[in-house]
């Protein structure tokens, strides 16, 4: 009896664990009504497994004063997850390594890069790009380096 219980008890885990990889990871994304490349974004976080839930909004700058993005760091969406920002088009990749990170905000890839996830253009190839950090003492740490290709 106590055996089967344990069993179900790991099992149970198990199911857990699978619904994670399955896509459980919940994000909140705030956008403004029109951007398409926001909604590809969205597209690209929900391909890799995110339950997105999809904010759209009046006065993203206010949005983003809020969420305590430097201006500096400024794209166009801009993502909550665990407490903190995911600006612009971050990789799906490195939302999930900055679940691991405690000492960050937040992370952003500034600006609208060519090439990044949801910034995909026909024919055309990527331009580099890099992952920047907001340390909890308001610096900027380089998070990923993407070549161009
Ligand atoms: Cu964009």
């Amino acid at each position: 009896m106590k055996h089967r219980l344990r069993l179900a008890a790991l099992s149970a885990l198990f199911i857990t664990s699978l619904a994670q990889a399955a896509g459980s990871i919940d994000i909140d994304v705030h956008r403004d009504a029109n951007c398409g490349c926001c909604k590809k974004w969205i597209e690209h976080l929900q391909a890799n497994g995110f339950n997105v839930r999809d904010h759209v909004e009046a006065d993203m700058s206010a949005v983003k004063q809020r969420l305590g993005v430097a201006p500096r760091l400024g794209s166009c969406h801009t993502a909550v997850i665990d407490g903190k920002f995911v600006e612009g088009h971050v990789p799906a990749e490195q939302v999930l390594a900055l679940r691991k990170r405690d000492d960050l905000l937040g992370i952003a890839a500034p600006g609208m890069p060519m090439g990044s996830p949801g910034m995909e253009v026909d024919g055309m190839g990527a331009e580099a790009f890099q992952i920047i950090g907001l340390t909890r003492d308001g610096r900027d740490v380089l998070v990923a380096d993407y070549p161009a290709r």
